[in-house]
Formats: structure tokens, sequence, C-alpha cells
């Protein structure tokens, strides 16, 4: 009966039954966690009910019809409890989380990815981001299968369901453009337009926007406005009449005469349109319920106009469904404007639950309240095409890494440059790492050094297209030819979509069961202008590399706009994310090495004793490079400094056993440490200095250290409480980077010393780098002067005055 070769008439009674058991489970569910909070720590739970309500009959049609195993979804955040009860209904979801709903490792009220049981395709909660993340998946699909990889599987569609005003967040808009470029296919919207948002009821007219902007970027638009019952009506003498009127009615109005029901309807229309003839017929001819099952009777609460939109469609086109909806539909709450946080009362549900012929006690049996056999409806979800085939979550083999990483490294140069080496080196060289890297930028391939990789590997489109410049003969140096093997993925300038496609790509293993090794590129201080997308795509646990440079004052003339100032704090305080800085480019490929390792990993949560870090589970990388040339370090990489690099920090020059004071330095301001250093030689007596290659995994081994001692494990020592630990008690700490001072603000505090952080506050200023350092007090003279401070002794003869 779930086949979908069978006519859609022969299915309808069925899932009709499924979409009124869904609504009660998902309803049930709410309430009854509701009811829990009420009596325990009062956390109300709102937003979910009636924002369910309006993509329950959308969502049967989808998971129990139109969907097949292939096929991705996103799902509204609030309409997760249809979600998990669609998932409890099959099987894959437990009465106990449902029970639990939003409470401690309950189920989320937004679909997880990583943290639900039930098999969530992408996590959704930030609007906005899921429904892009469905476009990027459509394309990194195109990818793989351009590649050649994935063929024996066959194309799924991304499918998005999508609030109305979720449509307001400009990253959808963002997205549009890049799936415009890229050619789009496989990708289905489907806008649930009740026309309400949170606070309000939505603007009129916003449709037409919707449809002409959509059909504007190519995309196909399917509109579900009359259900059947409508549809059946207009044919009825009189009937055009009220089609007219609910083409006119005000969204405020339609919203207000859905919440009164029959008789309100009955009054506004018979003073609206009431003429003693056919129209005043086709009214009184119903009774006040069948009435309000009339008007309420939109496109998108209809089963059958549903299934015959989606399964009519025959190409690969992108679709944007807009289908009108009622939200609340089904409920007491239905069309109230404050409806986003309404629940139910207690008396409400227990009509709702009379109405469901669900007894007391039963609430949770999934054959409760059914007018068909159970082992009829047993046998339609057996079959039901989505799930047929078990979970849909795959694994890639990983790609071995190479023992080394050449970075080409010249006496002076910078971490940017050293990154293109890296790059252009696997390039050249080739190997199954290499050819499933995929780089990405927003439109700073060359500035942020691409450019080799790029014009070794070409840039990906789905068409082959020549480079012009080259073709002509026009001398220049970057070869700009695309066809379906490049690997490179030109964006336009959104950092939005730079993270959202990274999140995409990054999720290919698990949801196309192909491995690439994502590595995107941007300006360091455009990570802010992307950063929830960064956020998002780490919570999915995508796996990618994002390097940012320039970074900092560093980048000096290149105008203070561009400077970053908290990016290291960002970098510490991403969850899922591995930051690290290198001040020298022999350290950058020590951490590229690793890092392609750590992102292919999936392991167990169980730290490490020596670091205390959680590397098996693995995670994403971010690289702070900058364009600084610096003098590079002649020396040969032991295993002993590559282990020490990747947890976070060495010394560069180890203190004496008289030190009053270290120097504790990240990234490009290593010449300026190593300079101080020279100058406080003199008069201080074995000064130390650390170089901090990741602030972030540092900071990470010493809590979770501190939180194995807290558990009674008294030995738990992380990488940094060795490396001060032989410090004297009275020997000072100066810190400094280009970036926020609170980066390495806490090192003082691992032992207790005295500390002086230096970094960069304010941003804005343009100038030389050397100005610049003056300026924000991250010279060499600085950091002197912190040391004298930080270590009281005779006064450094090599300090000049501040000014
Ligand atoms: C980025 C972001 N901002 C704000 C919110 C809070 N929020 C959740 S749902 C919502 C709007 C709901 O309207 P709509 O998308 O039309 O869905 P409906 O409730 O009508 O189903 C808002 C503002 C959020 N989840 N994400
Ligand atoms: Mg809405």
């Amino acid at each position: 009966m779930s086949d979908p070769r069978l006519p859609i008439d022969s299915r309808l009674p069925i899932l009709a039954e499924l979409e009124k058991k869904i609504l009660w489970l998902a309803s049930w569910t709410i309430h009854n966690a509701n009811h829990l909070r009420e009596s325990g720590d009062g956390m109300k739970v709102g937003g979910h009910q009636a924002s369910s309500a309006s993509l329950c009959t959308i969502m049967t049609a989808l998971y129990m019809a139109a969907l097949r195993p292939q096929d991705r979804v996103a799902v509204k955040p609030h309409a997760s409890p249809i979600f998990h009860a669609i998932n409890y209904l099959m099987g894959l979801q437990t009465r106990e989380k449902l029970e639990n709903f939003r409470g401690y490792k309950g189920a989320q009220s937004y679909p997880s990815r990583t943290k639900d049981i039930d098999d969530v395709d992408f996590s959704t909660g930030s609007v906005g981001l899921g429904v892009a993340q469905t476009l990027f998946s459509s394309l990194t699909q195109d990818y793989v299968r351009a590649h050649g990889w994935g063929l024996e599987r066959p194309e799924g569609r991304m499918v998005s369901l999508i609030g109305d005003a979720e449509l307001d967040e400009g990253n959808i808009f963002e997205a549009l453009m890049e799936g415009w470029k890229h050619g789009l296919r496989n990708t289905w919207w489907v806008i649930d337009y009740n026309r309400q948002s949170l606070d309000a009821v939505i603007r009129e007219g916003l449709y037409d926007r919707f449809e002409t902007m959509f059909r504007n970027f190519g995309w196909d638009v399917v509109t579900l406005k009359y259900g059947s019952i409508q549809l059946a009506a207009f044919k009825e003498k009189g009937g055009e009449r009220l089609k007219a009127w609910i083409d006119s009615c005000p969204n405020q109005l339609y919203s207000a005469l859905t919440f009164q029901g029959g008789a309100a309807w009955r009054k506004r229309l018979m003073d609206d349109l009431g003429d003693q003839g056919p129209v005043t017929q086709l009214i009184e001819s119903r009774s006040d319920a069948e009435l309000s099952k009339l008007m309420c009777n939109l496109g998108g609460h209809d089963l059958a106009s549903i299934l015959e939109a989606f399964e009519s469609i025959d190409h690969d086109r992108p679709v944007c469904f807009l289908a009108y909806t009622v939200k609340g539909f089904g409920l007491p709450l239905a069309g109230h404007k404050d409806n986003h946080a309404g629940l139910m009362t207690k008396e409400q549900m227990e009509g709702f639950k009379a109405a469901n012929a669900v007894r007391p006690g039963h609430e949770w049996d999934l054959f409760e309240g059914l007018s068909m056999p159970e082992k009829d409806v047993r046998a339609f979800l057996d079959a039901v095409p989505f799930f047929a085939q078990g979970r849909r979550r795959f694994s890639a083999p990983k790609l071995p890494v190479p023992d080394t990483l050449d970075a080409g490294i010249q006496p002076v140069m910078s971490t940017q440059m050293g990154f293109g080496k890296v790059l252009d080196d696997l390039a050249r060289k080739g190997g199954p790492l290499a050819d499933r890297i995929v780089t990405t930028a927003p439109d700073v391939t060359v500035s942020t050094n691409l450019g080799p990789w790029v014009n070794r590997r070409g840039l990906f489109a789905k068409a082959s297209m020549a480079d012009t410049f080259k073709d002509e003969r026009i001398p220049s140096m970057q070869k700009w030819e695309f066809s379906p093997k490049g690997q490179h993925v030109e964006l336009g300038i959104a950092e939005m979509n730079l993270f959202i496609n990274l999140s995409a790509l990054g999720l290919s293993h698990a949801i196309f069961g192909e491995r690439l090794i994502p590595i995107g590129t941007l300006y360091d201080p455009f990570i802010s202008r992307g950063l929830d997308a960064l956020n998002y795509a780490c919570y999915q646990d995508a796996r990618f590399m994002v390097v940012a440079t320039p970074s900092g004052v560093t980048l000096a003339p290149e105008g203070g706009a561009h400077q970053s100032i908290a990016t290291p704090l960002i970098g510490m305080s991403q969850d899922g994310l591995c930051a690290f800085e290198p001040a020298f480019v022999d350290e950058l490929a020590v951490m590229m090495r690793w890092s392609f390792d750590y992102l292919q990993k999936d392991g167990e949560g169980d730290p490490d004793e020596r670091t205390w870090l959680r590397d098996e589970t693995g995670g994403s990388v971010y690289l702070r490079l900058s364009t600084l040339q610096v003098e590079q370090p002649q020396r040969v990489m032991t295993p002993e400094l590559e282990s020490e690099i990747i947890d976070g920090a060495y010394w560069l020059r180890k203190p004496g056993p008289n030190a009053s004071v270290v120097i504790a330095y990240t990234g490009a301001v290593a010449a300026e440490a190593i300079k101080a250093v020279g100058l406080l030689g003199e008069d201080r007596r074995d000064v130390g200095l650390l170089a901090i290659t990741s602030a972030d995994r540092l900071n990470a081994g010493w809590q979770a250290a501190e939180r194995a001692r807290q558990r009674g494990n008294h030995r738990a020592t992380s990488h940094v409480e060795r490396l001060l630990g032989g410090l004297s008690r009275d020997c000072g700490i100066v810190s400094v980077l280009d970036g926020h001072p609170a980066t390495l603000a806490w090192l003082g505090s691992v032992h207790g010393h005295r500390q002086k952080a230096l970094g960069v506050e304010h941003f804005g200023q343009t100038g030389t780098v050397a100005d610049l350092y003056r300026h924000f007090g991250i010279d060499a003279n600085a950091i002197v002067h912190a040391a004298q401070a930080a270590a009281p002794g005779r006064p450094v003869r090599h300090l000049k005055a501040l000014p």
C-alpha cells in the first residue's frame, strides 16, 4: 500500500490516518514535556505546537510517501516534534527520549545530527542555515559524481522544509545566487506559507515576491494554495466568488477567522458575500464544522494535492513548493497570531485526546485510536520507501596521509606562502589524499595563495570551459580552466556561503559515502561575517580545514578595516574546531599533516592521558596565518618537536634554573619576542621563550586535566602544566600575540605566576607593521617593558621609554 507506483487515491486513507497519528504524537510529546516541566523547574516548552502542526500534512506526505532513501532533508527547527514522532512511528526514536523532550539527554528541541538518536540528515536551529545546507549539499553531490565517485548509488534530492519567516534570513538569498551560478539541481524547498512568524502575521503580498525571486534564479515554482475540498467548492455555483474572496482576504483576517472557527467564518462570509442566491446557498449548506474545514483546507493541508505535486516532478531542476498552511492546523490554537509560544491547556488536550480516540494511559501506543486494522498500518509502515533500507548514514575509508609535507622552506617567508607551497606540492605529487582535496574560497583564491594549487588542479564546473586569456595567449599567472574534474570551487564573496559549502563538502563521507578533504580560505577578519555558519558546520560535525589569511594588525597597510582581533578567541571557544597559529613554516607543515589525519578521525571520546585532549574523535581545523615574511629557523624537525607543536607549545629557548621571566608568544610576533629575549639578556638571567602554536589545544588540555583531577585522577597533568611546572614561583610571564590579549592571559593561572598579557584591543589604525606593533604595544620594546614589570630587578638598559 506504500508503493509509490500505486495511485495516490489508494494510499490516501492510510496516509490520512498516519497524519492524525503523527500530529497526536507530536502534540502529546510537547504537552507531556511541558506538563512535567511545569511541575518541575517551570521551564515552558514553547514555540513547537502551532509551528509543528502547520507542517504535519506536508511531512506526512514526504516521509511516508514521496521521499526515497537517497533523499536528505533539513526540517524547520520548530517542526522537530513532527520529525521525532515520525521516527518514533518507524521505531527510530524512543518513548523515553520523547517523554524527556527538551530535557537532559532527551529528544532535541531542533533536529540534531549529532545529539539526536533518530536519523537526522541536517541539523537545524539557527533559521536559514539548514535551508542553504541543502543547496550546497546538492552541489556537493554534483561534485562527487562529476569526479566519478559514488555512481553506484542513485542521485538524491536535497529537501528543505522552510518557515515563511525563515526566508527573511539573508544567507538564503546568498545561497540562491550561488546555486544559480553552479547550475543547481535536485533541490526541493518547501515553504510552509502559514503567513505567521514568531511575533506576527507577515506582510501582504509576500507570495509574489517569493515567486518572482525563485523564478529569477531559475527555479520552478509550484503553488499549493487550495485543497481539494476548496477546489470542489469553487466548482459549485457561487464558488468563483468564494475563491475571489479567499484570494483577496488579508492574512491577518484569515488567521483571525481561522482561530475563531465556523460561526465566525459564516458571519463574515455572509456579510461580505451573502447574495440570497448561490453563494448564500454554498455557505448555508454547510455546518459550522464543515465550513471551518472548507476554509482551512489550504493546499498545504491537502494530502492529495501535496502528493500529486511531489510525485509529478519528473526532472532535476530545483523546485520551490509554496504551500499555503495554517499555523496550528488541527489544534485549538490554529491561526491565533500569538500562537507561536501557545500551548494547549489541559482541558484542550483532554478534548484532543478524545477526538483522537486515545484512552488515558495509552498515549504512546503506536496504533491507539486508529480506525484501520493494525496489521494494515504495520504493513504500510514496513514498506515506506524512505526508511526501507535502514539507516541512511554512511562512512568512508580513511585516506592515507603522507609522513611529511613539503613546504618548500625559504630562509625568509610567510606562513601564507608556506600554505600555498604545501598545497602546490601535494597537487604536483598527487595521490589519494591530493585527489580528494577540494578547495573553496569566497573570491579570495589568489589573495589567500591558492593560485598554485588551482593552476595545477583546475576549477570545478559541471561543463568544461576554456580559459579565454590562455587561448588568446595573453600572459597570466592564473590558469582558470573549468572542468568537471577541477578541484577548486570558486564562490562569490559571501562568507556564509563559504562555511555552508564547507559544511556540505565536509559531510560528504556521511551523506554520500565519499570522503572529501575540504579546505576553505578567507581573510581572517571575515570569519566573523560567516561565524554562525561556521558554528553550524561544526555543530553538524562536518570536517574541513579553514585557512584564514592575512590576520591581525600584521596585515598593516592592507587597511585598518581588515584587521582581526577576536579571531584567536573564536578559535579557542568554537567547539569542534581545533585552532592553530604557527609562527614558522615548518610548524605549519606539521600542523597540516596532523590535520589531514584529524579531519578523518571518528573514534571514541576517551582522552589521551598525555594531553588530556580527545583527539580520537576528530574534528575540523582552523589555521590562522600571516602574510608577514619572517626569518625561518634552521632546524631539523624531530618527532618530539612535532608532537609539542601539535600539543600547543614548545620552548624555543628553555628557561634556565634562575629564570625570573619567560616570554610566551603566538604567531607573527615571534620575531619581536625573539628580539625582546635578546634585549633582556644582559639584565635578566635565563629568560625562556615559549612558542605557543595552539592556545586552543593548550588551554583545552589544561581544563580537561583539571576536570580529571576533580574526578579523582590526581596524576592527570596537561602539556602546559608540564611546560610551566619547572618555573620558580616568582618567575613572571609576558604573553604576546597579534590578537586579543585574553587569548593567552590565562597562562599565569596554570601555576600561579604573575603575568602581563600583551595583545591588540583596538583596531582601525593603518601604517607599517613596525608602526602598528609599536602603537599597540606588541613590539620588542613593549615586551621588554612588560618583562621588567613582571620580573622586578635592575632596570633593563635597552628599554626605550614608552610613548
Ligand atoms: C537565526 C535565528 N534567529 C532567530 C530565531 C528564533 N526563531 C525561531 S523560529 C522563528 C520564526 C518562526 O517563523 P516561521 O519561520 O514563519 O515559522 P513558523 O513558526 O511560522 O512555523 C524565530 C524568529 C532562530 N531560531 N534563529
Ligand atoms: Mg510562518
